[in-house]
Parts: C-alpha cells; sequence; structure tokens
C-alpha cells in the first residue's frame, strides 16, 4: 500500500490499539496523530462523524469505526489476517464484535458506582472469558498458529487486566486456562507489544483513579500509605 495513512488517536483508546495492531501486522507505515477527546479539535470533529478515535485519514479521506478500519487494511494490504473461507471470516467477525462486547463490560466494571455494581461487573466479565474459552482451541492464537483480525482486538482488551491485577485479584482467569495462555501469547506479539506507548500503564492507572467509582475507591486504598 502506498497511500499516506494518518492514525487519529487517543493514547488510552483499545480500539485505537486495534487499528494499529493491524497496520503493524501488515508492516504498512503510518503515522499516529494524538488528540485530547476531552477538547476535541475542530478538525477533528470534521472527520470523525461520531466524534471518535480511531479514525483513519487515507490521502486525507477519513475512514472511521474501528472493525471497519481493520476490514479496510484486510482488503488492501497482506498478509491476510482474516480465514479465507467465508464461514470461517463471519465467525472471526462476530468475534471481533463480542471482543467489543467485553470492552463494554470493562468499562462498565470500571465505572461501576458501587461495590454491588462492581461484583456484578466483574461476573459479567467472567462470563464472557468463560463463553469464549469454548471457542479457544490449541493455541497460541485465536485460531491456531496464524494471527488473526480476532487477535488484534483481544490483544488491548487484555492489557487492562495487567493493571487491574496489580491492586487486586478478581480471579478474571481462574477457570479459563486456554484464555490465560492466549493472553500471554498475545503480550508477548511485537505488533499488540507495540499498539501502546510506553506510558500506557502510567496513564492508564491516572485515569482509573479520575473515574470516581467504586474501583477508583479501591485503588486509592490500595495506595494509600
Ligand atoms: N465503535 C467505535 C468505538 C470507538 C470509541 O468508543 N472510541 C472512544 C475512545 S476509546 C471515543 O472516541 N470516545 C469519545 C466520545 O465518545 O466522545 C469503534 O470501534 O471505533
Amino acid at each position: 500500500m502506498t497511500a499516506n495513512l494518518i492514525l487519529v488517536s487517543h493514547p488510552l483508546c483499545p480500539y485505537v490499539q486495534r487499528a494499529a495492531i493491524v497496520l503493524l501486522e501488515k508492516g504498512v507505515a503510518f503515522e499516529r496523530v494524538d488528540i485530547d477527546l476531552a477538547h476535541k479539535p475542530e478538525w477533528f470533529l470534521r472527520v470523525s462523524p461520531l466524534g471518535k478515535t480511531p479514525v483513519l485519514l487515507v490521502n486525507g479521506q477519513p475512514i472511521f469505526e474501528s472493525a471497519v478500519i481493520c476490514e479496510y487494511l484486510e482488503e488492501t494490504a497482506s498478509p491476510r489476517l482474516h480465514p479465507h473461507d467465508p464461514l470461517a471470516r463471519a465467525r472471526h467477525r462476530g468475534w471481533m464484535e463480542f471482543g467489543s462486547q467485553v470492552l463494554n463490560a470493562i468499562s462498565g466494571f470500571y465505572n461501576a458506582a458501587d461495590e454491588a455494581a462492581l461484583s456484578a461487573k466483574a461476573s459479567d466479565i467472567r462470563a464472557k472469558f468463560a463463553q469464549i474459552e469454548g471457542e479457544l482451541g490449541a493455541g497460541p492464537y485465536f485460531a491456531g498458529e496464524r494471527f488473526t483480525l480476532v487477535d488484534a482486538v483481544f490483544g488491548p482488551i487484555f492489557r487492562y487486566f495487567n493493571i487491574f491485577e496489580q491492586f487486586e485479584d478478581f480471579g478474571f482467569f481462574a477457570h479459563t486456562p486456554r484464555v490465560c495462555a492466549w493472553r500471554k501469547a498475545l503480550a508477548a506479539r511485537a505488533s499488540v507489544a507495540g499498539a501502546a506507548s510506553p506510558g500506557y500503564p502510567a496513564a492508564l492507572h491516572a485515569f482509573l483513579l479520575a473515574r470516581q467509582s467504586a474501583l477508583s475507591h479501591r485503588l486509592r486504598l490500595c495506595a494509600a500509605p
């Protein structure tokens, strides 16, 4: 691909990371431009109809929605990350959407207003990982030896748990050995590691602390001397 690509990003956005992972997997050169989502610049609102990151500017033309960006990259740059078989490909698209629902569950978890809601959201996350456990085979990746778009979606998801686990054991992966092994394989993948900046863990921690939620309350207690 020879187009000029700019990935309009927010440093903590997991949807941005999935697009960055696909760009890195395909070895496509791109520039990343971070914006402040609390103060969205005029130019960003002009290229992002939903006001969300990521947006991929292709020779100045915006593509929005991370799954759409991934599919565009899949159609225009090799290597293939989707399965060749249409039925398998459709199933992978379903699991990519499932990944977005896991992200919704994670934001419900860190924004939960009280302990009861926090515990309910933690159960929701555990249930989702139990569901995906049943889909995984021998690994190391979602569909075996080859890295796929589903892997690009779950790499950023697992990153949250590195921070959560520093403070508390919610047993998210206690009964999902295949998910655990998958998480480890994704963390070791260069594209997954390279999709977040070195400052990501500290920035995510600060973001979580600022939530005014049950989790941020717990984090404050852990940080107290
Ligand atoms: N469905 C969208 C979700 C993207 C999304 O939620 N982005 C968040 C940041 S992680 C955002 O831009 N939020 C700003 C807002 O909603 O105002 C996608 O897959 O691209």
